[in-house]
């Protein structure tokens, strides 16, 4: 699209069935923040919306389980989930709740609309039905196999282990959550979404107009979805516990909570417009607006197939530009569960490490799982802290305030005549913001904290090189020439930071007596100082503090606990692995068709301009023949010559780089990420000889 007029950010309404944990953070709510602080900086028009996912079959079930009512349960949460979020400094522009008569409103009447368009089937089927205790079961009232990776503890709605999405009675072996019995057959009637009907416009939109700017996780994901075929959706569910379904026939039954829960983003926006006294449609209807989702990646069928649907059929809202879905994050080696209290929760951080809330935000985006799940441990929270924040960014900043209190009372000194040194290096400082932003507006947000944080170096770099505590004996004019310029990168580091860590910001801000002014990103760039000559500044403070050893110590002895308490309970952490989840499953002839040979490679050289590729003539008992493979980084050429490797022969051709590829070495990876061939074993085995 072009130059959006104005944003709508979502961040996944987390269901008030627990607190919130780093892994929500992680995968969803730091970087939604980032994102929407950055385009506020910029001066763009933002609407950041989230609230608490009240309804569905989660919440009754901690119900059951601690003796209370849904409500209960729901008020709960919500004032934890609410506080931890604000405290922690996630700049909602509207924290609204699923209970709330707006929400309950509008979701009624989406689905009223839905209904009186004929968008919906209405089907009387034959359900799972709990008969000990007189229920229905769907979603996470029943687990089983999942039919599609075989995942034992498969979901009625979804698999979490391989990311289906799932009808209740595909399960195989389906057991009821509530009893643990196994269900029986009972006919009820609901209403479906045909998501069939709209598969010509997924593709379209989806395979076609986001190949290139979705990321690959996601993609991929939807494509897989779309090619299998998709089917009609219960949009209903026969529950006591959320929003009645407002049709003729539809008494005792609710809305399905996802059906209900995205149209909470709708709702909240609504909400929040009210009370700022703003029209909401613009910001979900206008086709300037880009609207973006921030989700983890168990939620991107439901953003991108399901709710687009539904936003389709109604008719007048715009769809999703991007949907940065992200992996998951584990702790300490084990997956994150809050049902087995493995999880590091937001508002116990915020009880241990009163006012470094930045520390959290900054290692859980140093480690984001943008394109792979990643691990969370304890140690490197402490070193992303002590050696980057307190050492690098820290360190910076209170030399140059401590230098300019000291030389020139904090009144910024004039800045004389300017060396190369300081000429590149204000070069260097006023292409950062554009640097930055560009990671930021393709969401990598590892990549654009990162160069926050050269930035820090370069100032730390600026003054080691500069030396002004030496040159204030010899040259006044040069020590002033340089506290200028490093005052300069120390205010355009309070304006980057903030996105990433606005209570640092406002800290630096506040030090350094900085106006904050609307479209500050922008200033860096031009060519005028941000701090002039004559601004006084106040006195340093510190930034970050060290984190010492018994405070790490002292987390990992609760982490300790949990697992001593889950093992009391015979429960398990599970171990998360590094290992890639299974691919779909194939059929026996789709194997049969790959042809699968030895072979001896004769010759290899670099391709020319490629670094990762070699060209490799290759004896495979048929023929010998070229073949390209990105091995370069792992081998040199003359290393390989001899090897006996498997090769695919019957890959069709493929030009790479303008030289024709016929087949493809098949490899592996070791624990460092190096390639290693997959070659026989053994002495003696021929080239031709096929692999079956
Ligand atoms: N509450 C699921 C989750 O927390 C769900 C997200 C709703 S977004 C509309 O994973
Ligand atoms: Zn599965």
């Amino acid at each position: 699209m072009s130059q959006p007029k104005r944003y709508t950010i979502t961040a996944a309404l987390p269901y008030t069935n627990g607190p919130i944990h780093i892994g929500h953070l992680a995968g969803v709510y730091v970087p939604a923040d980032i994102y929407a602080r950055y385009l506020r900086l910029k001066g763009e028009d933002v609407a950041f919306i989230c609230g608490s996912d009240e309804h569905g079959v989660a919440i009754s079930i901690k119900a059951k389980k601690e003796g209370i009512t849904p409500q209960e349960v729901v008020d709960k949460y919500n004032k934890i989930i609410k506080d931890s979020f604000a405290d922690f400094g996630i700049s909602f522009d509207n924290y609204s709740r699923t209970s709330a008569k707006i929400h309950h409103d509008t979701a009624s009447g989406f689905f009223k609309k839905l209904y009186d368009q004929g968008d919906f089937i209405e089907e009387t089927s034959e359900q799972l039905y709990d008969a000990e205790a007189n229920q229905f079961l769907a979603d996470r009232f029943v687990t089983g196999t999942c039919p599609k990776c075989g995942h034992e503890e498969a979901y009625g709605d979804q698999c979490e282990n391989c990311g289906s999405s799932l009808n209740a009675t595909d399960l195989i072996n389906p057991r009821s959550t509530i009893t643990g019995s196994v269900p029986v057959m009972r006919e009820t009637k609901h209403w479906f979404l045909p998501l069939d009907r709209y598969e010509d416009f997924l593709k379209k939109w989806i395979l076609e107009g986001h190949k290139n700017d979705w990321k690959p996780n996601v993609y991929g994901q939807c494509k897989s979805w779309i090619d299998e075929g998709l089917r009609p959706r219960a949009v209903t569910r026969d529950l006591d516990w959320g929003i009645p379904v407002p049709v003729p026939g539809g008494e005792g039954k609710v809305l399905y909570v996802w059906f209900d829960a995205p149209i909470g983003y709708i709702s909240s926006t609504k909400e929040w417009a009210e009370r700022e006294g703003k029209d909401w449609k613009p910001y979900w209807k206008d086709a300037d607006t880009k609207l973006v989702h921030f989700i983890g990646k168990d939620n991107i069928v439901f953003h991108c197939i399901i709710f687009p649907s539904m936003l389709k059929a109604e008719g007048s809202y715009i769809l999703p530009e991007n949907v940065p879905a992200n992996e998951f994050l584990n702790l300490e080696g084990n997956k994150l569960s809050t049902s087995k209290n493995w999880a590091v929760w937001l508002h116990e951080y915020l009880e241990d490490f009163p006012g470094q809330q930045d520390v959290l935000r900054y290692a859980l985006t140093a480690n984001a799982p943008e394109t792979k799940d990643n691990d969370f441990t304890w140690k490197d929270f402490q070193a992303r802290n002590n050696n980057e924040l307190v050492a690098i960014f820290g360190n910076f900043i209170n030399r140059v305030v401590v230098l300019t209190n000291k030389y020139y009372d904090g009144v910024i000194p004039e800045a004389f005549d300017l060396n190369e040194e300081d000429e590149r290096t204000l070069a260097e400082l006023r292409a950062y913001p554009s640097v930055i932003a560009s990671s930021l507006e393709r969401y990598r947000f590892r990549e654009s904290q990162n160069e926050l944080m050269n930035l820090a170096r370069l100032g730390n770099k600026y003054l080691a090189d500069a030396e002004p505590w030496k040159t204030i004996k010899t040259d006044e004019n040069r020590t002033a020439t340089v506290m200028h310029i490093a005052l300069q990168i120390a205010a355009s580091l309070a304006i980057v930071c903030e996105p990433f860590l606005p209570h640092t910001s406002t800290k630096l801000k506040q030090m350094l007596n900085m106006e904050v002014t609307a479209e500050d990103w922008s200033r860096i760039a031009a060519d005028d100082d941000i701090l002039p000559q004559g601004h006084k500044i106040n006195k340093a403070e510190l930034l970050f503090t060290k984190i010492e050893d018994e405070q790490i110590e002292k987390q990992l002895e609760k982490l300790e606990k949990t697992k001593m308490d889950n093992k009391a309970s015979a429960q398990v952490v599970e171990t998360a692995s590094a290992i890639a989840p299974q691919k779909e499953p194939i059929q026996y002839d789709d194997f049969m068709k790959m042809d699968m040979r030895v072979g001896t490679i004769l010759e290899a050289e670099k391709m020319p301009k490629a670094d990762k590729l070699l060209v490799l003539k290759v004896d495979t008992g048929i023929d010998v023949r070229t073949i390209v493979s990105g091995i370069a980084e792992s081998f040199s050429p003359e290393d390989i010559i001899g090897k006996q490797v498997t090769v695919l022969v019957n890959l069709a051709p493929r030009k790479l780089r303008g030289t024709v590829s016929e087949g493809m070495i098949l490899m592996t990876e070791d624990t460092d990420g190096k390639l290693v061939f997959m070659n026989p074993d053994r002495a003696g085995v021929e080239n031709g000889g096929m692999i079956s």
